[in-house]
């Protein structure tokens, strides 16, 4: 293993925030040693409980994540926050905003936040964040909390790490709601209803009801939909609960398990993937790539038969 990654690791079993965090960079963006210390450290993940929250921007979700671990503070010794910020320019001044606002809360109350890119990621977001979250676990963090806005499919993707999925809207989306992407409500079993503080809280419920009543659930288990006020510091309680209850269930149904065989399969794919590419790009030699893609752009040969006559013999 490289040195340095060698001794960050055995800070951060120590609990040196910023070892950990040397070594969340390096896993985060696939630096030399990665592959090192999640081999070393894989053996003790798995424990830790991961919810994600996520939703459309400005919802509130930061607040309700520092309002989550608060909650929380008493049951873990250990909570770590994974903020993935959002890349939209339109919400660059909130990115700041937030980590400041989360800081300022969190200095002191033993709560590790983490940031991280949306962009970027070599093999791809959910994959990095994947990797920052065992390595938190392994570093015994009981309860990591993962919030990321709920726009896009990678968004989607991102809280697939996740034991259970909280998804946050707000009273007076109005028919926007209807905005809310369909995959992210099939993947929520949470449904929060946030900012329960402003008027029309009940008829936003109202309609998630009816959208799930659409839907077809993957699962038996029916994603309650819970009122707060991360602001009042309402219903947090209730939520807390709610996320409780769904890994009760998912835990007993195997749920739970079947969700981390899936992250498993995907990550040992991607990997396998990588490496066969890997390997196969220097049997071939980047001179014989070069030189078929010269006869395919002077049409000597077609795309396919240069692939065929890459692969042959390999
Ligand atoms: N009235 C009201 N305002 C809230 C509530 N929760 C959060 N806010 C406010 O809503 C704004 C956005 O809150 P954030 O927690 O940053 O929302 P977010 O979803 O994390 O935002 P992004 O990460 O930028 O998408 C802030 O001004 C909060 O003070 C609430 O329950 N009621
Ligand atoms: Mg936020």
């Amino acid at each position: 293993m490289i040195a340095s990654a060698e001794s960050h690791l055995a800070q951060a079993r120590g609990g040196d925030k910023r070892s950990i965090a040397r070594l969340l960079t390096i896993v985060e963006n696939d630096e030399p040693g990665c592959a090192d210390i999640l081999r070393s450290l894989y053996p003790e993940t798995g424990r830790a409980r991961v919810v994600g929250v996520t939703g459309p921007p400005g919802g509130g979700k930061s607040t309700l994540v520092s309002r989550l671990a608060a909650h929380y503070g008493s049951t873990y010794d250990r909570i770590a926050i994974v903020a993935v910020d959002p890349s939209s320019p339109f919400t660059g001044g909130a990115i700041l905003g937030d980590r400041i606002r989360m800081r300022d809360r969190f200095l002191d109350e033993g709560v590790f936040i983490r940031s991280m890119a949306s962009r970027g990621h070599a093999g791809g977001l959910s994959r990095a964040t994947m990797r920052v979250v065992n390595v938190l676990d392994a570093l015994g963090t009981g309860l990591v909390i993962v919030e990321t806005v709920g726009v896009g499919q990678e968004e989607v993707e991102v809280v697939r790490v996740a034991d259970t999925v909280c998804l946050v809207t707000v009273p007076g989306l109005g028919d926007d709601i209807q905005a809310i992407k369909a995959g992210v409500l099939e993947i929520a079993d949470v449904l929060v209803v946030n900012k329960a503080d402003k008027p029309g809280a009940d008829e936003t419920a109202r309609d998630l009801m009816q959208m799930l009543s659409l839907g077809k659930g993957r699962t038996p288990w029916k994603p309650p939909i819970v009122r707060t006020s991360a602001q009042d510091n309402t219903g947090i309680d209730a939520l807390a609960k709610a996320i409780d209850a769904h890994v009760e269930w998912s835990t007993a149904s195997g749920d739970r398990d079947a969700r981390r065989a899936g992250a498993a399969r995907q990550e040992v794919e991607a990997l396998l993937r990588e490496a066969l590419v890997k390997r196969l790009e220097e049997r071939i030699g980047q001179d014989r790539v070069s030189e078929a893609v010269a006869r395919v752009a002077r049409r000597e040969l077609d795309p396919y038969r240069a692939v065929d006559e890459l692969l042959a013999d390999r």
